[in-house]
């Protein structure tokens, strides 16, 4: 979708103000409800030992793999009692300060298409399996749905200081790529390893991503690529600390510190990160690591 000219796309017919469109379940096909069941059996048969516990039981409780696409209005039921949030259809990605607004009211905006069959393994914009089987199952974490809501509300504040990259930054390094240490081992919790399946195994076992130990500052002032696997992970010691850091920390004096470029490049290893060695949950410093730090 043209995201410059939304509105000729037959998908954005009805949009409200708000970018939410119904989900007309009753329409998708047996094709579109069938890409939904093959992406979900073939995550199904990776991330169990490589998925966050709160992920995989969201997913149990949510009955994500009950056949096809989900209907919201079901889905809704069930995680309204949860923790109190929703999922509303969306055409497509929304701007920011609407896809706040959502997040800081507890409604996650999801994409109401799903990809093709060629499109299996990849695709640009975020589609239903992406959003729902991605994002909505760590929702029913009353931590993590905790976060998120203080997400939305601080992207709602960031608007006045024109640091809105560094605030995507924090969403692309927890909500999307983020992984966590669990009594079980480093697990995965982002969305955007979960619904992909070779980064589902990529992200925990490759070589060369860097996993460093969460540190907002340090995840704010760090670039990302958008269109390959992360050459670095953040890893949480738990959604509390999480959350803490983002409801604990003072944002205007932050945003005022932060440059209106990041600092470092996605593949930057700092004296001061503790990097984990592959496979353990152990971590030390970078050491005589070369340094990739843009020119300020
Ligand atoms: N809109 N529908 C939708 N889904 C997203 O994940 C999304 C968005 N708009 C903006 C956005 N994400 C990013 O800018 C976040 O980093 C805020
Ligand atoms: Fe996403």
């Amino acid at each position: 979708m043209d995201p410059m000219n939304i509105y000729a796309d037959p998908r954005t017919e009805n949009v409200r103000a708000d970018f939410t469109i119904d989900q007309n379940w009753e329409a998708f096909t047996d094709e579109e409800h069938g890409t939904w069941d093959i992406l979900y059996k073939r995550q199904m048969q990776c991330l169990p030992g490589r998925a966050c516990d709160e992920f995989l039981v969201g997913c149990k409780a949510l009955d994500l793999g009950g056949g096809g696409i989900p209907d919201f209005a079901k889905l809704n039921v069930e995680l309204k009692k949860l923790t109190g949030w929703t999922v509303v259809a969306v055409p497509c990605l929304v701007p920011d300060n609407v896809f706040f607004e959502h997040l800081a009211n507890r409604r996650f905006p999801a994409g109401n298409f799903i990809r093709k069959r060629d499109q299996l393994d990849y695709i640009q914009e975020p589609d239903v399996f992406h959003d729902v089987f991605g994002h909505v199952p760590m929702l029913t974490d009353r931590v993590f749905a905790d976060y998120m809501e203080a997400y939305g509300k601080g992207g709602l504040r960031a608007g006045g200081f024109d640091r809105l990259k560094a605030l995507a930054s924090l969403y692309w390094y927890t909500v999307e790529f983020g992984l966590i240490n669990t009594p079980k081992g480093m697990r995965i919790y982002g969305a955007g390893i979960v619904s992909s399946h070779q980064e589902s195994i990529y992200s925990l076992e490759a070589r060369s991503p860097n996993r460093i130990h969460f540190d907002l500052e340090r995840v704010m002032r760090t670039d990302y690529r958008i269109d390959d696997f992360q050459q670095t992970y953040f890893v949480n010691a738990s959604f509390k600390e999480l959350f803490r850091a983002t409801v604990d920390t003072d944002f205007a004096p932050l945003y005022e510190r932060l440059n209106p470029c990041f600092d470092f490049t996605p593949t930057a290893a700092l004296e001061t990160d503790r990097i984990y060695t592959r496979g353990t949950q152990e971590y030390g410093r970078a050491g005589g690591r070369k340094m990739d730090i843009k020119p300020v």
